[in-house]
């Protein structure tokens, strides 16, 4: 690819990042921040999410390619293509209608250092969000936690607490979630 067609194509990544930061916190957080409704399930009217967004000339394609594109596939599209919503990381109270499902053996969680000593004293908690956020793998875990500071992993014990009672769900785009991880349940990775 020369020089020229790779900026094209970098521009065009550039701009679905920023489309997708503000579809995260628009679908996640802030719906009333343009003007639009979530449904009890998350889901947005994609004609109205249009029509009341100013920052971007959004169109039922452009919505498509991002969310298409997306590097954590981050949204998903209803069946009938009408509606969109964020897989997770809300903050808004909505119910994503995810089965229960068994966890791993060992799911991860990446935090910073400054966290540690408060989560080793109150377990892992939601926070601003509906749920915590896990991993299967060790290395989103680590990506997770550098977003933070001096990333430091945490090794959750899943199918024990799962084993005593505590739901796990895992969302369409493969991040664990749970309603919060007790001490015990928490050791250091490494
Ligand atoms: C920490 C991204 C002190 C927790 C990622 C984390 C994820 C505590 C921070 C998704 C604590 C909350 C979510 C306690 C937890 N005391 N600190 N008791 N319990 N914490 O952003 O998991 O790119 O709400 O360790 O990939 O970092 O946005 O959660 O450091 O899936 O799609 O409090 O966001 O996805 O931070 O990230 P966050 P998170 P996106």
């Amino acid at each position: 690819m020369g020089v020229a067609a790779f900026s094209i194509v970098n521009q065009m990544t550039k701009e679905h990042t920023k489309i997708s930061k503000f579809l995260s916190f628009v679908l996640r957080h802030n719906p009333q921040s343009i003007g639009i409704e979530l449904d009890e399930n998350g889901w947005a009217d994609i004609a109205a999410l249009i029509d009341r967004t100013q920052k971007f000339a959004l169109s039922q394609e452009l919505i498509a390619e991002v969310v298409r594109t997306n590097d954590k596939q981050r949204f998903a599209l209803s069946k009938d293509g009408l509606k969109i919503r964020a897989s997770q990381g809300h903050s808004i109270k909505i119910d994503l209608e995810y089965k229960a499902v068994t966890p791993p053996d060992i799911l991860y969680h990446g935090t910073a250092s400054r966290f540690l000593a408060s989560i080793m004293k109150q377990g892992l908690t939601r926070q601003n969000r509906q749920h915590v956020h896990l991993s299967a793998d060790i290395d989103t875990a680590q990506k997770v936690g550098s977003r933070h500071g001096t990333p430091v992993i945490l090794t959750i014990a899943a199918r024990e607490l799962h084993q005593f009672g505590q739901a796990f769900y895992l969302s369409d785009n493969k991040v664990w979630l749970t309603e919060k991880v007790s001490v015990r349940a928490l050791s250091r990775e490494g």
